[in-house]
């Protein structure tokens, strides 16, 4: 994802925003107006235009207070658990041995949306243990890819294909794998760093509209999405976020004692971040939170983060924290280059 986004939203607002009064309105009219007469019409036709942004605005938010009503419903239709349970589990455990001796003849696809810090905890596992996957990006507005899926929240893994079992919820698809693979007591993971920031990491991308809606920006890269879903994600979505992350997160987090109201967002994920690497500490010595290899900490940390990569957000964390050395070594670690 890349950092345009500010530019697209200039492009969005740009009738708006840059031109002088006497051109764009001129211009909205079907015929040449005469100079005068258009400065008279020009005050009604900025009543009508403001009247019609409210309206839009209005219907716009509505809907969008409607859509996230009914997705937090469907959300929570079915629990990971039972969702889990339901599945056959014998094809379940073989198709993770299978999977972890990296041997599986089984495709197997990960659901996921590229922002989402629990797609990207599992993601950073399935890198790191060069388990081979498909990524399957996940439209956030219809998930129309999860038609075949009960289940409605992401990450998800599914083995086999159109007719082929389900793994969901990053907690439950990590340990699994990892129980799959022998790896308990190497992949230790402290409770305190599991739950690294992923609600502050969420504040900071959403605490503006315009840093929502680079937050949506992503979705450009992939031609699967049709281009009205994207625009609609960016008009509705992004306001959502936003609201969603002033109204419901930040009262949470300050009711729940994470948060003060007086505090900068900004710096305390920057201070959570240099947490991390000071607690170990992180070094050229120690280079991982699991000493010479990445333990599930690492990794963790790693996935949550890259949910951001490409943001701005992003960007003034690598700059202004501490974190960039060990970045640097946990993309080589998972095969990915940096950029
Ligand atoms: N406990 C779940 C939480 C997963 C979750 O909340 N994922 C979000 C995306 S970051 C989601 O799917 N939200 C529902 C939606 O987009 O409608 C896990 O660890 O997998």
């Amino acid at each position: 994802m890349g950092c345009c986004n500010n530019k697209e939203l200039y492009i969005v607002c740009s009738w708006d925003w840059d031109e002088g009064p006497y051109v764009s309105l001129a211009d909205l009219g079907t015929a040449p107006a005469p100079r005068a007469e258009a400065m008279a019409a020009a005050p009604r036709r900025l009543g009508r235009l403001a009247m019609g942004s409210l309206a839009t605005a209005a219907v716009g938010g509505a809907g969008g207070y409607v859509m996230y009503k009914q997705r937090l419903k469907d959300n929570k239709a079915v629990t990971a658990e039972d969702f889990n349970a339901a599945q056959d589990q014998a094809t379940i455990s073989n198709a993770l041995r299978a999977a972890a001796r990296r041997e599986s003849t089984l495709r197997l696809e990960m659901y996921r949306y590229t922002t989402c810090p629990y797609c990207g905890k599992v993601k950073a596992f399935l890198d790191y243990f060069r388990i081979p996957h498909e990524a399957v990006e996940v439209e956030p507005m219809f998930k129309s890819q999860l038609k075949a899926s009960e289940y409605k929240k992401l990450p998800q893994l599914r083995f086999g294909g159109d007719d082929g079992v389900w793994l969901v919820d990053s907690d439950c698809i990590v340990d699994a794998m990892s129980r799959a693979m022998g790896l308990e007591s190497q992949l230790s993971d402290p409770e305190s760093i599991v739950v690294f920031g992923i609600k502050h990491v969420t504040l900071n991308i959403n605490r503006s509209l315009a840093s929502a809606w680079q937050g949506y920006s992503y979705i450009d890269a992939f031609d699967t999405i049709p281009l009205v879903n994207k625009l609609f994600l960016k008009v509705v979505g992004a306001p959502v976020m936003y609201m969603v992350a002033t109204k419901k997160t930040f009262p949470t987090l300050v009711k729940s004692g994470d948060l003060k109201e007086s505090d900068d967002w900004r710096s305390v994920f920057h201070a959570q971040v240099n947490r991390f690497v000071d607690e170990v500490p992180l070094s050229k010595r120690r280079p991982f939170h699991g000493g010479q290899k990445p333990d599930l900490a690492d990794l963790d940390v790693y996935g949550v983060l890259q949910s951001i990569r490409g943001h701005e957000v992003y960007r003034d964390m690598l700059e202004n924290t501490k974190i960039s050395d060990w970045m640097g070594r946990m993309d080589a670690a998972t095969g990915r280059t940096s950029e």
